[in-house]
């Protein structure tokens, strides 16, 4: 896809975008949120995490939009949060104020698909931002890590707990205890990235995934990221049950209709969202 054929809106608080760009590319109903502090390497301040928050908010509710990327620069996806901002806090002000909690979990939140693509650098927070993604594809210069047993804290953004689901517990504590990175080569070999592909490639690949995903029925997307998400939060037998109740639930709408219809015809499907 040419860069010429993607439109970029301009976004409600676009102007206010210091530390991120928002892309609107409306042709094919993705957006793609890029975090800009190359300074920094994309450390997390206050002010970034509170326009992904803006940002985030604007595309789930967008009709315009079935599928979000999550991006940063070559060197980094992002170093982490920002130790500078962090450094002199105290325990009443973090606590008080939440710290950066509700922007932070923002994507988490989301009902569309959110794409990591990362490249570089992901690490303590930027790593936990990765994995708070729906899935991640990785460029192979990517080096993922929970370093802030150097900083002398631990992971405060789920780091323990959704890293152990995706790579396992011995992995999970060579990596936390010890703060060494990882490639992109043993997080694909871990499960942690569901594929690598050449730096060069990385924002046309997942903006191709994303375009794929926009393109399918929206009700299956939300039901199929609403059933795998309850497999981290329940029993098997709960969650297969959930699935077959939202199975069932897909004969309510007009897309499986169409959908089987054009396997009969053998045809494209036509979905209309209903
Ligand atoms: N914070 C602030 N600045 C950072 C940074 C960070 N995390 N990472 C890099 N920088 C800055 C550097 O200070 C440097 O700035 P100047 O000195 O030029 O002003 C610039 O970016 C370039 O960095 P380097 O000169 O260090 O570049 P190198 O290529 O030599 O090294 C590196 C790259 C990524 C290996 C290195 O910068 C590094 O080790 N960075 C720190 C990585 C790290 O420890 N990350 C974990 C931070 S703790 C929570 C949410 C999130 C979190 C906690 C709670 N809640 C929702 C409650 C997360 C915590 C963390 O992430």
């Amino acid at each position: 896809m040419s860069q010429t054929a993607l439109k970029i809106d301009a976004t409600k608080r676009g102007d206010a975008y210091n530390n991120i760009i928002l892309e609107k590319l409306t042709d094919i109903n993705v957006a793609v949120i890029t975090f800009n502090r190359p300074a920094a390497l994309n450390a997390l301040n206050a002010a970034l995490v509170t326009e992904l928050g803006w940002a985030l908010e604007d595309c789930d509710s967008d009709d315009k939009i079935d599928a979000i990327i999550l991006t940063g620069s070559e060197k980094a996806f992002a170093a982490g949060a920002d130790i500078k901002e962090m450094q002199a806090k105290n325990f009443s002000t973090v606590y008080l104020e939440d710290y950066i909690t509700k922007d932070w979990e923002r994507v988490t939140k989301c009902r569309k698909p959110v794409i990591a693509a990362v490249s570089g650098f992901a690490l303590g927070g930027g790593c936990e931002m990765a994995m708070m993604c729906d899935f991640i594809i990785a460029a192979e210069n990517a080096k993922f890590g929970q370093p802030e047993i150097n900083l002398g804290i631990i992971p405060g953004s789920g780091g323990t707990q959704r890293l152990t689901r995706a790579i396992g517990k011995s992995k999970a504590m060579d990596m936390c205890l010890t703060g060494r990175m990882m490639d992109a080569a043993e997080a694909e070999r871990s499960g942690l990235v569901a594929r690598v592909v050449p730096l060069a490639e990385l924002r046309k690949e997942a903006i191709k995934t994303a375009q794929t995903i926009a393109a399918k029925s929206r009700p299956s997307v939300y039901m199929i990221k609403e059933a795998i998400n309850k497999a981290f939060e329940t029993s098997l037998a709960e969650g297969v049950h959930l699935e077959r109740r939202l199975f069932h639930a897909c004969f309510a709408t007009d897309d499986q209709k169409e959908g089987m219809q054009a396997f009969i015809d053998k045809r494209k499907p036509e979905f209309k969202n209903q």
